[in-house]
């Protein structure tokens, strides 16, 4: 069924004379950047791209709630708590956002849900990871939302009208996340000796990982031709790859840390820093379910999921009573 809602076959991305009439006026009014909106008509490989790509956003963005959930009860001030909580339910609210987004697209959210709690769908390859200290949620912030900032700001100009417009605001609390994240570790560096290890140890476990993030390198990243003609993708994953790491260095140098990368170096005729391989067998592993955490995740979530259910129903019941109340009056 997941399958199905997702699948879009072998793609080639076509020239607009071998298109059908009506795709070929799509895909113009894409080209003068005028957006789709959900009562449009759209070719079904492009339905079928945006549900995938967005329900796994949406997915992320609610798994990615459970490595900071780990921290909330071992915050070091009440300050840093009710900041870490804050962020935290930002996340579930984008995951909402989004999932309002791919239903406009005419899937069903529970169909969504139990993809990802079957272990069928994906979300992204860094909530695989532990986070073993209060370290890591400077990192987090710094890093992963940093990451999902400069992926999400291009999106903000995306070609469907639900998705960019949801973008905005995503990336507005993003940012605050990016600061919150910054800050910790702006105060770990500040401090004692074993603190600025912390802060260390932290960048030195989440860096690469938070490179993989961008996906896969170009050459087999087998969705973005396709996903470019459409604008659902305005960069490829080794540009904002690139411009991750450019604007990363200098915070990290500011920060007195060093980045994990022997071949990290700035290249003057570029204009760019060169940086070391990244080890796609690790990113594979992880999306095949084999990363440190996969099991975890899935677990909590579904748990989490069961437990919220008489909420749920609770919601539903009075919603319900509330309608014959009104039909009746
Ligand atoms: N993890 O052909 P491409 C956040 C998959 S939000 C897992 O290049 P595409 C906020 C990809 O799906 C973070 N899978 O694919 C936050 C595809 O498989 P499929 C999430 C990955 O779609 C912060 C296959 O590899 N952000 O962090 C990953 O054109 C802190 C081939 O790849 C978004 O989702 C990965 N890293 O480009 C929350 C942004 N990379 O589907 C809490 C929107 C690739 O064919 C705390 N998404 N894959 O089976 C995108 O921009 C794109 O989907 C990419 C991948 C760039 C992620």
């Amino acid at each position: 069924m997941y399958a199905q809602l997702v699948d879009t076959g072998a793609q080639r991305v076509r020239a607009l004379d071998e298109m059908p009439e009506e795709e070929r006026a799509f895909q113009e009014r894409i080209d003068a950047g005028i957006k789709i909106e959900p009562k449009d008509w759209m070719p079904e490989a492009y339905r079928r791209t945006l549900i995938r790509q967005i329900s796994q956003h949406a997915h992320s963005e609610i798994v990615g709630q459970l490595p900071e959930g780990n921290w909330v009860t071992r915050a070091p001030t009440l300050q840093r708590k009710s900041i870490l909580l804050a962020k935290i339910q930002d996340e579930a609210g984008h995951g909402l956002y989004l999932y309002s987004a791919a239903e406009t697209l005419g899937v069903s959210r529970d169909d969504l849900l139990d993809a990802l709690h079957a272990g069928k769908a994906k979300y992204s390859s860094i909530f695989n990871y532990p986070t073993l200290s209060w370290a890591d949620m400077g990192a987090i912030g710094w890093l992963v939302d940093g990451a999902a900032i400069i992926n999400q700001i291009p999106l903000c100009r995306c070609s469907y009208g639900p998705y960019s417009r949801a973008m905005i605001r995503v990336c507005k609390e993003e940012s605050f996340h990016a600061r919150q994240g910054y800050d910790i570790l702006l105060a770990l560096c500040r401090g004692s000796a074993e603190q600025k290890q912390m802060a260390q140890d932290a960048l030195n476990r989440w860096w690469w990982p938070a490179l993989m993030m961008f996906g896969p390198p170009d050459a087999d990243s087998v969705n973005s031709a396709q996903s470019a003609r459409w604008r659902i993708k305005l960069f490829s994953n080794d540009e904002l790859r690139q411009r991750m790491v450019d604007q990363t260095v200098p915070q990290a140098e500011h920060l007195g840390l060093t980045v994990p990368d022997p071949d990290l170096r700035w290249n003057e005729e570029r204009g760019h820093y060169d940086f070391g391989a990244i080890d796609w067998t690790e990113f594979h592993e992880v999306l095949k379910g084999n990363g440190p955490c996969n099991r975890e995740r899935l677990r909590t979530r579904v748990q989490a999921y069961e437990d919220g259910r008489w909420f749920r129903d609770a919601l539903v019941a009075h919603a319900d009573k509330q309608e014959q109340q009104a039909r009746a009056a």
